[in-house]
């Protein structure tokens, strides 16, 4: 099945939600890139900018109770589920104000109380502890959902498959969101896969699975609405494709003209999510050009203000260093 078409209208809280995430996803990665570029020693940072309507999509159908699994890819999922621009930044500087206290870095943010599992370097990680909150979900029988995002390149590891399979058999509430992004690293999805929709797999765990445009964030929320009150509803898991685009490097070193063309990058830039998303909302009355520039205006000092608070925050200090680490007993 292809969607690629909303047909709800969402609130204007719900429109409000997903042009003030996607735009602070959107600074915030490009001003971390620019810090990045100019020499801020941060580690290897994989950039969310391109795809912010599939974390925004996923994350408008849920609520503030449920949770999300995330990939090394993360930033953009903890933003859409509401995690603070400031301690993700302090983190990324290694600041003892950052989610993480400064020993985490890009790779493992998290903010349980929000809901977030964990940015995972791991591949295919992530869809494991979204079985286990799903699990737990329905021990509890406390109605939480958790959507689990994980990229082409993993879908093809083991413990994605083991994943499906558990969630499936056990009718799990758990919603899994494939990014395709086109290319694991340098590899092209065409080289790594046989099929060309990753949403077919879903038949071999006898869920629903879903093609959707990843660039269209009304597409997104609409197919992950109906999985997610599937899920709640004890119907249990779906499958959810993103044909998405990643706009730079797989990761801060990375130069994609190695392995893609200036003329590719330009053809998914022209269906860049935020643009498309402006055009659409002003064009149906929905929302005016002043609105979204205020909202624009708000989040650069957002970003800005997260800077500062990074910059200025201390280190952790040298006693700290065996604190809120897992050190295992010999
Ligand atoms: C188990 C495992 N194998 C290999 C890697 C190295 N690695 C990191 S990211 C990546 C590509 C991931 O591609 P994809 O899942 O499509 O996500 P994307 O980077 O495109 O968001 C690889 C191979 C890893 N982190 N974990």
């Amino acid at each position: 099945m292809v969607a690629t078409e909303s047909r709800t209208t969402p609130t204007r809280d719900t429109l409000l939600f997903m042009y003030d995430r996607m735009t602070l996803i959107r600074e915030f990665e490009e001003r971390l890139k620019k810090l990045v570029d100019t020499g801020l020693p941060v580690g290897a940072v994989h950039y969310y900018s391109g795809e912010e309507a599939v974390a925004v999509g996923v994350c408008a159908a849920l609520e503030p109770g449920d949770w999300v699994s995330s990939t090394h890819r993360g930033h953009g999922h903890c933003i859409a589920k509401g995690v603070a621009v400031s301690p993700m930044m302090a983190e990324l500087y290694g600041k003892v104000t950052g989610t993480n206290r400064g020993k985490g870095g890009s790779m493992h943010i998290t903010d349980i109380t929000l809901g977030t599992l964990g940015v995972n370097p791991i591949l295919g990680m992530g869809t494991t502890h979204a079985v286990g909150a799903g699990l737990a979900a329905k021990v509890l029988k406390n109605g939480r959902v958790t959507a689990s995002f994980f990229g082409e390149g993993a879908s093809s590891i083991g413990a994605v498959h083991e994943s499906l399979n558990l969630a499936a058999i056990w009718k799990l509430p758990v919603v899994f969101v494939c990014e395709n992004n086109g290319y694991a690293q340098s590899t092209p999805v065409e080289y790594a896969l046989a099929i060309e929709d990753i949403a077919d797999r879903a038949g071999g765990y006898s869920m629903p699975g879903v093609v959707v445009d990843g660039q269209d964030v009304f597409a997104v929320w609409e197919v992950a609405q109906a999985a997610v009150k599937r899920a709640r509803a004890g119907g249990g898991p779906s499958l959810i494709e993103c044909k998405t685009y990643r706009y730079h490097g797989h990761a801060s070193s990375d130069n994609p003209r190695r392995y893609r063309s200036a003329e590719e990058e330009e053809r998914a830039r022209a269906r860049d999510c935020i643009k498309r998303f402006r055009e659409q909302v002003v064009a149906h009355g929905l929302m005016s050009a002043a609105e979204l520039d205020a909202i624009d205006a708000r989040n650069i000092a957002l970003i800005d203000e997260a800077v500062k608070f990074a910059e200025d925050s201390p280190l952790p200090e040298p006693f700290e260093l065996m604190t809120d680490v897992y050190v295992p007993a010999n």
